[in-house]
């Protein structure tokens, strides 16, 4: 009987369960044109998220200060240019965002790969810790 009645419990909850999948789905393909029509930047994303690698993400260090995107897409590979005589680092606050990049003066430049999930990503030269910046990745 308690086997029984647990085995019924199971395959309801399994039904419920692609039920549910089903009806979120709808949901979603439901809300997209609202937000669409609420933003209009919604609007031009879809053609630029066919070429994503279009444009050169880059972090240009001047005066001992990041200048950068508002925002770079999940994955960019992100270019940064030291413009100052000091070598400079994108070092980021916790260590497992992204990989820290080290870039001597003078015009140099420096990659490293965003995260791939969206977020805001702090980060700071190690060197000059009064250097801050922020990326984020929507
Ligand atoms: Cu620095």
């Amino acid at each position: 009987m308690v086997a029984k009645s647990v085995i019924s419990l199971a395959a309801s909850a399994l039904l419920l369960g692609v039920a549910g999948c089903g009806s979120s789905d709808q949901e979603a393909s439901t809300a997209e044109p609202t937000t669409s029509a609420t933003s209009e930047e919604t609007k031009n994303s879809p053609p630029s998220e066919e070429t994503p690698d279009a444009e050169p993400v880059v972090i240009t260090i001047k005066d001992f200060e990041y200048a950068g995107p508002d925002s770079v897409a999940p994955g960019a590979t992100v270019t940064v240019q030291n413009d100052d005589s000091s070598t400079h680092s994108v070092t980021p606050e916790d260590a497992d965002a992204f990989v820290e990049v080290i870039i001597e003066g003078d015009g140099a430049t420096g990659t490293f790969t965003a995260p791939s999930e969206p977020g805001e990503y702090s980060y700071v030269c190690k060197f000059h810790p009064e250097m801050v910046g922020t990326l984020v990745v929507e």
